[in-house]
């Protein structure tokens, strides 16, 4: 037999290259393949890396680093991979991070470059162009990782575990900052593959605990998350075996299909929970189930959570299972076999509830009406985009999403102003599905701007203003709550249309919700960036099925 020529086990040659090029490569090697950017000086020698990667790497800029980072945050959100953004730092790092803290509260694995001042600058505060005091220290508050490259050597290593921290565990973004004289800097590089993932432990014993409580109890409630989108045929089964209803307000929905009448929203969610005498909680922290609608010794909690500290964080559940859902709950529907009950079929039930609270939810009738057409537009693996608006709010009860990562909605952070270039990110990442933004005129106008980068890259990106000429919800509560003293709420518009034209996108106005299904069905078939303006006038509120009172416990 002849010798092989190819150790299998061989080292990898090292090369020299610079800081930006060793950075490059294994962003490469971790198969990103599209970067978010905002140039200046201090990246020059990264950027230059990037022209020289050529076609292996799209890169995207964008007018403003909150539409970077926007971006990168969409296209995670989008694709549940990790997605980066590059800014300069001081101006360029504060500018993107709102972003940043929202991907932090969504558990987005979203990668932050930062450039940084001259290495030996560092902390003396002589004031070089961009300097912020303790930029590391800043970054470090809204991460869990950080690390600073300090030499083309250590930058795939850096790089490696930034992903790493990015998708182990609980996700989230991470951050890596490097100095304006260092990405340039050469040396002899050697790069590494990605470092292996961990294989998860699952405790046995604690998915028996829960299959016991779980297949005993009458009425299961199942609440999922964010931290669920991954475990959607999993959590379809369980809600079958368990005849569960399966909660999602934000986060969580797409991981049973909205079609099925035990996916549950607001304000039914709510009714079940005061009636449940178990929960199977998915991936999210269920904070307002647990403070607002109530819990008491009747009801038993089963938490899964890829973060060991999260379930016990405001009150002690019965039983915990840590590290991915997925996995977790194979195992879970493995031994339901054993410790199930036999059950009713809850379907009949759930088809009457779903209607009773459809009527009673018609009081927003103006805003539903907008709800349905949008739902009837999108095709069925559209990706829907959110926003802190009045159509939103009624597309958070009522839009019923078909599939995981098709409802991409802010988190607890509810940002206004982050819809329209998370979704322009999600459209990137995701060319071959169409996506819609839906946007108030307020929270539009925060990275309206990034037409700009829709026509630049050719981002067929659709999206809807809702005008009422206001910051319309600060408005409505000014009106109902403080004697229509009305301050700070009124907003001076552009012509929503021309805007649009004068980037070279198709702008279109729709004054009903049949006008906008034939807008959508247009822009849908165009596929080019379009903005479509909906003139709206006050429309009622929807708070009453979103802060509801307690229905157990003191
Ligand atoms: C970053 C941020 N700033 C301020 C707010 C407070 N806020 C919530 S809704 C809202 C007004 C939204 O106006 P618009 O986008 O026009 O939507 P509308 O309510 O008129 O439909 C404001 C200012 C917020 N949620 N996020
Ligand atoms: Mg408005």
């Amino acid at each position: 037999m002849p010798k092989s020529r190819r150790p299998l086990k061989a080292k990898p040659a090292a090369v020299e290259m610079s800081t930006g090029e060793a950075t490059t490569a294994a962003l490469l090697a971790h198969g990103l393949d599209t970067i978010y950017v905002l140039p200046g000086v201090h990246n020059d020698h990264l950027f230059d890396a990037f022209q020289r990667a050529g076609d292996a790497l799209r890169v995207i800029h964008t007018r403003h680093e909150q539409g970077a980072a926007y971006m990168a945050l969409g296209a995670a959100l989008a694709t549940g991979k990790p997605q980066a953004y590059v800014v300069v730092p001081g101006p360029g790092l504060l500018n993107s991070g709102a972003a940043l803290l929202t991907a932090y509260g969504m558990n987005a694995p979203v990668l932050a470059l930062i450039g940084q001042i001259p290495h030996a600058a560092i902390g003396r505060g002589f004031g070089h162009l961009h300097e912020i005091r303790d930029q590391a220290g800043i970054i470090a508050r809204l991460v869990d990782h950080y690390a600073h490259i300090s030499g083309p050597e250590e930058a795939p290593g850096k790089v490696a575990k930034a992903i790493m921290s990015m998708r182990q565990g609980r996700h989230g973004p991470a951050a890596l900052e490097c100095a304006i004289d260092v990405w340039g800097k050469r040396a002899p590089v050697t790069l590494a593959p990605p470092l292996p993932e961990r294989t998860q432990r699952i405790d046995e014993d604690a998915v028996r605990s829960a299959a016991k409580l779980l297949g005993k109890a009458k009425r299961v409630l199942i609440v999922a998350g964010g931290g669920a989108q991954d475990a959607s045929p999993e959590v379809t089964m369980l809600s079958d075996l368990l005849q569960a209803p399966v909660l999602a307000y934000r986060r969580g929905r797409g991981v049973l299909d909205g079609r099925s009448p035990f996916s549950v929203t607001l304000p039914l969610g709510r009714e079940l929970w005061g009636e449940a005498d178990a929960v199977l909680a998915v991936g999210t922290r269920m904070l307002n189930p647990m403070t607002a609608w109530g819990l008491d010794k009747n009801l038993q909690i089963v938490r899964v959570d890829a973060d060991r500290e999260e379930p016990a964080r405001y009150r002690k559940p019965k039983v915990v299972l840590v590290g991915d859902a997925a996995p977790i709950l194979r195992c879970l529907i493995d031994a339901l076999a054993k410790h199930n009950s036999r059950r009713t079929a809850r379907r009949d039930e759930m088809l009457e509830r779903q209607a009773k609270w459809r009527a009673r939810l018609n009081k927003l009738a103006p805003q539903l009406a907008f709800v349905d057409v949008i739902r009837a537009e999108l095709p069925e693996d559209g990706i829907y985009v959110d926003e802190v608006t009045q159509v939103g709010f009624a597309a958070r009860l009522a839009f019923p999403v078909y599939k995981p990562r098709t409802f991409l909605s802010p988190g607890y952070q509810d940002n206004l102003g982050w819809g329209y270039a998370t979704a322009l990110g999600a459209q990137a990442a995701r060319p071959e599905v169409p996506v819609l933004s839906i946007n108030g005129d307020g929270g539009f106008l925060y990275t309206g701007n990034e037409i700009a980068t829709a026509m630049r890259h050719r981002i067929p990106l659709v999206a809807i203003v809702f005008a009422d000429g206001a910051f319309g919800n600060v408005r409505r509560i000014q009106q109902e709550l403080f004697g229509n003293r009305l301050i700070a709420s009124d907003l001076a518009n552009p012509d929503f249309v021309k805007y649009a034209e004068s980037f070279g996108a198709a702008g279109r106005r729709a004054r009903s919700p049949v006008e906008l299904a034939a807008a959508l069905k247009a822009a849908f078939a165009a596929r080019e960036p379009t903005l479509i303006e909906v003139p709206v006038g006050p429309l009622p509120s929807p708070w009453e099925f979103i802060h509801m009172p307690r229905v157990r416990g003191k």
